[in-house]
């Protein structure tokens, strides 16, 4: 048996925390009822909220300087499935996990599924991965893979993608997000336009292998590991190929793959709005593809993400369902908290761009009052919806504190003994 939070450590550190909160809950359902707002139905939409975290997100990450491991890491996709169990157990959030293929491949994908549905967890949106060559493969991705000048690279990438859906069928995904690192590092070397060519033949291959309830979500990124140019380099190319791709084909927003100041919300506004908003990739940035924790930089661009969001479904806008899933890359911190943290802040953008008086909005936008108009966004932003989300997650069977509660437990010490053949425990440190 490996270790495991006992439900008992979390109902004390929530018995503790509980007088707190009631008192704290009570305080803001009066101050939001005084603004016509009912707590309640805030707070049941927040537990209906749930964002999927990456298989690749529970290791520790690295820069292309260094990677230094953290103990106890997960060894392969089973110890994964065990830390994103950990993760929904205290948040009550996070119900499902999107995977990486090859990176989470196993023999026993029922085994897998069966694990993760223990766990109350099931599969989201499954990527695929031609950005890397794996052991033993015979033709290189060194220089593109959907896009590759050479017919057979470019089958091999498709076959690929054909092998991912499978594996999501196994698994329950219905969803496969592609992105590409193809691209150019010097001015001349690609021709941009038999490039595209070239990705929406080899993309309609895949797009044809879909399943009938599956979907394709394209990723688009500016740069990097291409410098110059990337062949679906930003949301414009992406949309026009999923335009010619079909109905079933959708853009996928990573936050950290635009360009700098790049009005995110507007983006996700036009996706909406003609239908193809895929989801998101959650994360935050200060320079670039920074894969830094949600909310952890720019709060107020999150939750303008959301009110867009928020504004769809007042709306009833028609065709409406993002998949929301995290991408981020932690380095200096136990992956698990900052997962856990990442998906208390996107819980915390959700909740407060429903406090948005839309009705107030509307008018003062109507009547040309600028400013009337960013005070209702900025009085929903600067309420502290905090005892809404420690709510939530304990009437949901989460913990009200889940990083205290998690740190409380000896998780991580405890893993490290358990899995002694990663990082630092390998080396005897721990
Ligand atoms: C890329 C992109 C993809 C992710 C890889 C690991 O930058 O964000 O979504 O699969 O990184
Ligand atoms: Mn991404
Ligand atoms: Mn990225």
């Amino acid at each position: 048996m490996t270790f495991r939070i006992a439900a008992d450590l979390v109902a004390q550190s929530n018995a503790e925390r509980t007088p707190a909160l009631v008192e704290d809950y009570a305080a803001l359902g009066r101050t939001l009822a005084r603004r016509g707002i009912n707590i309640e139905q805030v707070t049941e939409r927040v537990i209906a909220f749930g964002v999927a975290i990456p298989t690749w997100g529970v290791g520790t990450g690295g820069t292309r300087f260094a990677r230094f491991p953290g103990v106890g890491e997960p060894r392969g996709i089973f110890d994964k499935i065990e830390d994103c169990g950990t993760i929904q157990m205290l948040t009550r959030s996070t119900p499902a996990i999107s995977p990486h293929i090859p990176w989470d491949k196993t023999s026993d994908f029922r085994a897998l599924r069966e694990m993760a549905a223990a766990e109350g967890l099931g599969f989201d949106a499954i990527n695929s991965n031609t950005f890397q060559d794996q052991p033993g493969q015979m033709l290189s991705f060194k220089f593109g893979s959907l896009s590759h000048t050479d017919k057979a690279v470019r089958d091999l990438a498709v076959a690929h993608n054909l092998e991912c859906i499978e594996i999501g069928q196994k698994l329950g995904s219905n969803a496969l997000t592609v992105w590409i690192a193809d691209g150019a590092n010097f001015a001349g070397q690609s021709n941009m336009t038999k490039a595209l060519d070239r990705y929406l033949e080899a993309m309609s291959a895949i797009y044809a292998g879909l399943p009938a309830d599956w979907q394709v979500f394209l990723e688009h990124k500016l740069y990097e590991p291409a410098f110059y140019s990337t062949v679906i380099s930003d949301w414009g190319t992406s949309f026009a190929a999923v335009q010619e791709l079909g109905p079933k084909a959708k853009c996928l927003v990573d936050l950290g793959h635009h360009a700098p100041n790049v009005n995110i919300e507007q983006v996700v506004a036009r996706l909406v709005r003609f239908k193809k908003l895929a989801g998101f990739h959650f994360n935050d940035s200060k320079y670039g593809d920074d894969d830094l924790d949600s909310g952890s930089v720019e709060p107020f661009r999150l939750f303008l993400v959301f009110n867009e969001l928020v504004d769809a479904t007042h709306r009833k806008a028609e065709g409406f369902a993002p998949a929301y899933m995290i991408d981020q890359s932690h380095n200096v911190t136990d992956p698990i908290e900052s997962l856990m943290q990442s998906a208390i802040e996107l819980q915390r953008a959700y909740a407060q761009a429903l406090l948005v008086d839309r009705k107030a909005l509307e008018g003062a936008q109507e009547v040309n009052d600028a400013l009337g108009a960013h005070l209702e966004l900025k009085k929903a932003f600067t309420s502290d919806v905090s005892p809404i989300l420690a709510m939530a997650r304990q009437r949901a069977g989460g913990a009200i504190d889940p990083i205290a509660c998690y740190r409380a437990s000896g998780y991580r010490r405890h893993k490290a003994k358990e899995r002694p053949a990663s990082g630092a425990a390998a080396a005897g440190i721990v």
